[in-house]
């Protein structure tokens, strides 16, 4: 069997704002559009995840939140409707989504192997969460393959950035193992913001652009730095100011997931491809992708 891979990893933000405002049949609630910078961004890599032979999607996702250990998805398949806890206006997402149970139970037993503490999700009622959802959606809309959701331990909160970190690589690294041993090739998402601060009032019309922008410049200047570095293929780097960029712009870093794929894909030294930024009441949205093959790798913006 052919040794497996990791064929791209994708920063993937999770607003629920941009699947409103692309109006899929999924969803209940209903927009005049909105986020194009965003959407449009989404589309290309989209298309550009169609050129590309992939089996599965790991998605690591900060809305998944468990206090003791990392879970993973764990029965064939889940169905449900998804609704925003904090925007239920925006999104009531009826979803039936299929998961790859061999390489989430793989990598679970190899990260417990690694000495995290695991398991196993196997509740038919669980509701995946808003971010997982809306990841994916973007970035496949025809829902045409299996994905994995792993869960965020929350050891930023429970320890300190720095345990998050340590706990997160050994993650990644464990995952990366076991995608190696299935001999599949896999797509990793990160799936959440940059910068967090937020607005604490919506406009009338959340789709309203003219309200829209990025919550403070201190904010806006971090989320440059990160990315400038993700343009020059310093994720080392990146990773070693984490603690600090999540501490003064309350990230979504916060949750491991962009630790976790850097951890996976050995700390890339290349540029990533960067489809655009945007401001989603406030919070600073970067999609970018690491592309390990030098051939298939672009400049994108
Ligand atoms: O979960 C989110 C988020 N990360 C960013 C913006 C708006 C809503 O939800
Ligand atoms: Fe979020």
């Amino acid at each position: 069997m052919a040794k497996g891979e990791i064929v791209l990893g994708a920063l993937a933000p999770h607003p629920p704002h941009v699947v409103y405002a692309e109006n899929p049949e999924q969803n209940e609630p209903v927009s005049e559009g909105g986020w194009e910078t965003l959407r449009w961004g989404y589309h290309r890599l989209a298309r550009k995840l169609e050129t590309i032979d992939y089996d599965v999607m790991v998605v690591f996702t900060p809305h998944w939140q468990t206090y003791v250990g990392t879970h993973f998805l764990g029965l064939p398949r889940f169905s449900s409707k998804s609704v925003d806890p904090v925007f239920p206006n925006i999104f009531r997402y009826t979803y039936d989504l299929s998961v790859d149970v061999d390489l989430s139970e793989a990598m679970c037993e190899a990260a417990s192997e690694a000495g995290l503490i695991t398991r196993m999700m196997r509740n038919p009622d669980f509701r995946v969460d808003y971010g997982t959802i809306t990841s994916c959606h973007m970035l496949n809309p025809r829902w045409d393959k299996p994905i994995i959701t792993i869960s965020s331990n929350r050891n930023t909160h429970y320890y300190s950035p720095e345990v998050m970190i340590e706990q997160a690589l050994a993650l990644g690294g464990a995952c990366r193992k076991a995608i190696e041993d299935s001999g599949k090739r896999v797509v990793l998402v990160s799936s959440h913001s940059l910068s967090h601060r937020h607005f604490v009032t919506e406009s009338p019309l959340p789709e309203d652009m003219s309200r829209e922008h990025i919550y403070n410049h201190s904010q806006y200047v971090w989320d440059m730095a990160i990315i400038d570095l993700f343009r020059q293929g310093k994720m080392k780097e990146a990773i070693e100011i984490m603690p600090e960029f999540t501490e003064q712009t309350i990230a979504e870093t916060e949750g491991g997931g962009l630790v976790w794929m850097m951890g996976a894909m050995g700390m890339p030294e290349y540029p990533a491809e960067i489809y655009g930024y945007q401001s989603v009441i406030g919070t600073g949205n970067c999609i970018a992708a690491w592309v390990p093959q030098p051939e298939k790798r672009e400049i994108v913006l």
